[in-house]
């Protein structure tokens, strides 16, 4: 009944049987797409002390908001296969679980910041509208809010790229390094070529992947390329050119760096989990007064 559900599209619910590979599967998944979203927090967040007007500050301070939620949301779907939430945080400071590699890339500019927005949630949006239809119910239910959100976080990311480049030379060089930085961090995001995919083949099997790496990042390309224009800047792959069939031939990343980010040695990296991990103690005193208050609501419900 499983095999027959999820290969005709359905979903799958809590509480219906499931294979153990696939509950593995969908909650290493999910909570890595979590720690994706509130470590990402990180690099923008920096940002919003500096951000250049009120306006900009107001957007962006938004924006890493609605990231915290993309994790709760993604927190709370992985709770429902049963994977503790304490658990997963551990996965993340201990470094056990992966996150986004992106995000351990630096933002030197608020160039950065809009680049990110336009390529980075980009690349997201083209991950995670398909996995708005993935067999598992909370997961997929819990995308079609965060993908609302990406849309108008890329957005974002694509009106300040289009301020900085009707600015000044300086300005417009700006947007132009940006997008020199943060062009191949956006193709990592898609995670290793299909033949070097470990997890595709079951993934797609399951209807938990809808696409596979290579055709998302494809499509990613395709889409990128065409924005590039209309803002005036250059790809930093010389080899990126418009087929005749509509689509883009592009150089993929460079798989030694995405191997050795893979193995949490990405330049961020060590600062990314000692910043997440000094929040959560900076954190404790609001969980135990939480606690303390439960435990005080449910001993005067026990007492009447
Ligand atoms: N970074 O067999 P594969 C955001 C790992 S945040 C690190 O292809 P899979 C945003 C992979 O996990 C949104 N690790 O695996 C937030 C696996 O490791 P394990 C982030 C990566 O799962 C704030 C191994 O490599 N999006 O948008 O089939 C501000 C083999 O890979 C990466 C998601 O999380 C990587 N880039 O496919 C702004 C989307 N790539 O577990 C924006 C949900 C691969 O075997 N996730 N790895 O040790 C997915 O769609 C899939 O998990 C992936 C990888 C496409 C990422």
């Amino acid at each position: 009944m499983f095999e027959e559900i999820v290969q005709t599209g359905g979903q799958i619910e809590p509480s219906d049987w499931m294979p153990d590979k696939y509950r593995a599967s969908l909650s290493r998944q999910i909570a890595q797409h979590a720690h994706s979203e509130i470590i990402g927090m990180q690099p923008e967040g920096a940002w919003i002390t500096r951000a250049p007007s009120l306006r900009r500050k107001a957007i962006l301070l938004a924006k890493v908001q609605d990231e915290a939620g993309h994790g709760l949301y993604l927190y709370g779907a992985a709770e429902t296969l049963g994977t503790d939430r304490a658990e997963m945080l551990e996965g993340l400071h201990s470094g056990r679980h992966k996150y986004a590699m992106s995000f351990d890339y630096g933002m030197p500019t608020w160039g950065d910041v809009a680049a990110m927005g336009w390529l980075g949630d980009g690349a997201a949006i083209v991950n995670q509208v398909p996995l708005a239809r993935c067999s598992y119910g909370p997961y997929a239910r819990a995308m079609v809010r965060v993908c609302k959100e990406e849309s108008f976080h890329q957005r974002q990311g694509f009106e300040a790229m289009q301020a900085l480049v009707a600015g000044t030379p300086q300005q417009r060089q700006m947007a132009q390094d940006a997008l020199d930085r943060w062009w191949w961090p956006a193709l990592m995001l898609f995670g290793p070529p299909d033949d070097a995919s470990p997890r595709t083949a079951d993934s797609m099997r399951w209807g938990i992947k809808r696409y596979t790496n290579d055709e998302l990042r494809q499509r990613f390309v395709d889409m990128a390329a065409a924005q590039a224009d209309v803002l005036g800047l250059t790809i930093p792959d010389p080899a990126l050119r418009l087929r005749e069939d509509g689509h883009c031939d592009f150089t993929l990343m460079d798989l030694e760096e995405f191997t050795a980010n893979l193995r949490g040695e990405g330049p961020y990296a060590t600062q990314r989990r000692d910043h997440r991990r000094a929040a959560h103690q900076d954190g404790a005193w609001v969980r135990e007064a939480m606690q303390a208050y439960d435990d005080r609501v449910v001993a005067a419900r026990e007492a009447s």
